[in-house]
């Protein structure tokens, strides 16, 4: 069994055979499997909608079947027959539901009508939408605006967005958080410093002229899958593809393309993985240390760019500096890699003309996160692959709309909201302090500063760190607000006042006074598309999100504040959003209207992608790391302190837990397990199978566990454990977060194991 599982937990390719049955098991389980068959076919299409799953490029000639495993159960989880009506409240208390898994409670439908919690039966009862509005304008205008949060996940459509940073900022906060304060805010900290952009260079034409491929962290089989088609086209092309990742994942090793009938009937299948390093977590400053040294120290003149680095960066002697004088004795210690290995991956690299660095939560969810991001910058500047075509800089986003949100001013940093802008636009004085992000949004609930959460979309609790810490405080919050499609656990632990808003899906038909309507979204190229719902609403009570941030807006802006935005007009047609938009943003969305339904989408302006820098001196900069040691965080325990990285299964969406299981890494049986190394299990005298106490080990020396895991023998580094997000995040301590931009650290928490406590 163990044997087994070590050498391939599935030893079939991603897509093929198991990715069809799981599309079917997926619609079947949710009812839908008609409707959401056809539905499908207008996913990520021109006229069509937007996948509400990742945030991946939709090309301009999309195949029949622009979709993937994971795409088509996010679309039957949100499509779903299944719906939550009033009664199902009235039989189960809150007490009773906060007993419930993530699984069971998302699995139960729909949310269909606006609720209030009641506190004499401890159940949310139905309420109408105008007393709904009443009393959250009521509480809000009591509050301090200071102590408000408004929080997104990131799906919501750039309309929305737009209208909730407005309705935010006229309310008199920036307290604008997002999922990517959980994500890659390390990406958009590191790169403006580095390239001068804070999102990726790279565009779906890359991958058919580039060389070399190098993937950092991130999980293309379950998270991007669409990306397989430009990873098996270069690949086809003899595209050397180096992974850095410290399990050997299944979507990583080879792929069989659902969509060919050729690929399907045969068992030809596409090795992506030319040269597979399985790093240590947290290894990657290291990694690539290692690589750039060995081309700096490179007797060959051409392993560096120096046409590239003479005109256009500036830094190179003091990293070139801080490279010789690493020994090669520490990179290996930190990355877990050998020397050897990394001077081949550096031969790879200097080998191509044109190479791509493709990274995601692996990289930016460490203390070093923001050095990760600007580290493989680096290597990529070292030969000139910034700025050319089949070269650059991809970032994989999370949410399919998280890069739009920030685009059109979701944020918490004053500076990069068009403030002044705003205030010409709308006439109203924004405000100008530094608003709350996850993590000191977290401090403020902890403290008792923040006293009312609105949440438009997300589980905020569940994907937030340290949740024995958070849920208690959680509830002493005055006022909770939850725009949402799906029941969570964010709305059992709930405030005082404690509201449940159901909204419409993107996929869903929006019928308004000014007829159906449409919105958009930015994908991870910084392409935008537009979006229209195709199916009918799951009930007539749901109200869109552009509506539901118009009524709050209206109700808890005094009158004559209000005013200042014509809410009822942006409502009754999007289209009127999209031109206030291109009127705050005239250089990226200009002719919004006409310009989203184009193929492939409009990019907006990236000045990197043509060479320009808009750094502070002009210039691309190297910047030298301040540590390879992955972990400063750690204090001296007893024991033998592990590092555990929290994992996405192939079945879930964030907090969204789709099933139990994981296909992929042959995982069956439940999530609450942690995959150990075989040597670790002997040393530390365990066996797999054991249940074990997880005790965080981690900087402030808090209590924090996590009962009875299960250990299963897994392919990981020695000294490194993997486990499930959410279920690991009590583990995961508020203060251990990336230096910079402050995402929780959550791909490195400090561990140990203890024998369950009974
Ligand atoms: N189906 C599906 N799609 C999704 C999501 C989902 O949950 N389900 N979530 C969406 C969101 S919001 C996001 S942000 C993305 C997340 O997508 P990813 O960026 O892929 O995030 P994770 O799955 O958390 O982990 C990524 C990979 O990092 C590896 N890893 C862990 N630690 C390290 C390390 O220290 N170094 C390196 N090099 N690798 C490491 C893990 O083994 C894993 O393969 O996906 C988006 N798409
Ligand atoms: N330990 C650990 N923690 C992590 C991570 C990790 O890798 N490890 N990853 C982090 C990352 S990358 C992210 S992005 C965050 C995710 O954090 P969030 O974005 O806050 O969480 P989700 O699980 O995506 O939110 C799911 C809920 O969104 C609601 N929803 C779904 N669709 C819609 C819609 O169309 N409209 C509205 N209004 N609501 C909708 C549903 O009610 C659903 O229950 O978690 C972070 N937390
Ligand atoms: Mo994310």
């Amino acid at each position: 069994m163990t044997e087994a599982r070590i050498d391939d937990p599935y030893p079939h390719p991603a897509g093929g055979w198991g990715s069809v049955k799981e599309v079917g098991t997926a619609l079947l389980n949710e009812h839908v499997l008609f409707k959401g068959g056809s539905v499908m076919l207008h996913q990520n299409k021109p006229e069509g909608y937007a996948c509400v799953s990742c945030a991946w490029a939709k090309p301009a000639n999309p195949h029949p079947f622009e979709f993937c495993e994971s795409g088509a159960k996010a679309t039957a989880w949100e499509i779903t027959s299944k719906r939550i009506d009033a009664d199902f409240f009235l039989q189960h208390p809150v007490a009773e539901l906060r007993t419930w898994s993530d699984h069971l409670l998302e699995a139960e439908g729909r949310l269909t009508v606006p609720l209030r919690w009641d506190a004499a039966s401890d159940r949310y009862l139905e309420v109408t939408w105008e007393s709904a509005f009443e009393e959250i304008g009521r509480e809000l205008r009591a509050q301090d605006p200071a102590g408000v949060v408004f929080y997104s996940s990131g799906r919501a459509s750039l309309e929305t967005s737009y209208m909730y940073q407005l309705a935010a900022r006229m309310y008199g906060n920036n307290n604008l958080p997002d999922s990517s304060n959980m994500c890659h805010e390390s990406t958009s900290v590191a790169l403006p410093a580095t390239i001068g952009v804070p999102i990726g260079t790279v565009v779906l034409d890359d991958f058919e002229q580039t060389d070399c491929i190098l993937f950092f962290g991130q999980n293309v089989g379950t998270n991007s899958p669409r990306m397989l088609h430009q990873l098996q086209q270069a690949r086809k092309r003899g595209v050397p593809v180096i992974t850095f990742n410290p399990l050997r994942e299944t979507g990583l090793l080879h792929f069989a393309n659902p969509q060919s009938p050729a690929e399907m009937l045969s068992t030809a299948e596409t090795q992506i993985t030319t040269q597979y390093l399985q790093l240590k977590a947290g290894g990657d400053s290291a990694a690539l240390m290692g690589m750039c040294k060995a081309l700096i120290e490179s007797d060959d003149p051409r392993a560096l760019d120096a046409a590239f680095i003479a005109e256009h960066t500036s830094g190179l002697d003091s990293f070139a500096e801080a490279a010789r004088a690493t020994d090669w004795a520490a990179i290996e210690f930190e990355s877990g890699l050998t020397r050897a290995a990394l001077e081949q991956a550096a031969a790879t690299y200097a080998a191509a003309d044109k190479a791509i660095g493709i990274f995601g939560m692996g990289m930016t969810q460490h203390r070093n996160g923001v050095q990760n991001v600007q580290m493989l910058s680096n290597l990529l500047l070292l030969r000139g692959n910034i700025g050319k075509p089949g070269a650059g800089i991809c970032p994989v986003r999370g949410h399919s709309n998280v890069q739009g949100q920030r685009t059109v001013g979701i944020t918490e940093k004053p500076e990069l909201a068009p403030l002044d802008k705003l205030k010409e636009q709308y006439r109203f004085e924004p405000p100008r302090e530094k608003g709350l992000n996850t993590v000191t949004a977290c401090r403020g609930i902890l403290d008792g500063a923040v006293r009312a959460f609105i949440g438009l979309g997300g589980n905020f609790v569940r994907a937030a760190p340290d949740t024995d810490r958070l849920e208690p405080a959680w509830q002493k919050l005055r006022l909770t607000v939850q725009i949402a499609t799906k029941l969570n656990r964010s709305h059992l632990v709930h405030g005082e006042v404690s509201y449940i808003l159901p909204c419409l899906g993107r996929i869903e038909i929006d019928r308004q006074a000014g007829g159906e309507q449409s919105v958009s979204v930015e994908d991870s190229t910084g392409c935008m598309h537009g979006s229209r719902g195709r199916v009918e609403p799951a009930s007539a009570s749901l109200l869109s999100e552009p509506a539901i941030v118009a009524a709050l807006a209206k109700a808890m802006l005094p009158p004559e504040r209000a005013a200042l935005a014509p809410w009822d007009d942006w409502v009754a047609d999007y289209a009127r959003v999209r031109d206030a938009i291109a009127v705050t943003y005239p250089d990226i969305f200009h002719d919004f209207n006409r310009r989203m339904w184009q193929p492939g989408g409009f990019r907006r302006p990236v000045p990197a992608a043509h060479r320009e820098w808009k750094t502070p001196n002009g210039r691309a900069n190297f910047i030298t790391p301040a540590t390879l040691v992955e972990d400063p965080d750690q204090i001296p325990v007893a024991g033998e302190v592990l590092r555990l990285f929290t994992l996405r299964s192939d079945s879930q969406f964030n907090t969204t837990i789709y099933n139990e299981d994981d296909r992929f890494r042959g995982i069956y049986g439940g999530r609450k397990v942690l995959l150990i190394n075989p040597a670790d299990l002997a040393r530390l005298g365990l066996a797999e199978g054991d249940l074990v106490d997880v005790r965080g080990a981690a900087c402030d020396g808090a209590a924090r566990r996590v009962r009875g895991l299960r250990l299963v023998a897994y392919d990981v580094p020695a000294g490194c454990i993997g486990g499930y997000y959410p279920e690991c995040n009590p583990l995961l301590p508020l203060e251990h977060h990336a230096v910079g931009s402050m995402v929780p650290a959550a791909k490195s928490i400090s561990v140990l194991l203890e024998p369950e406590i009974r």
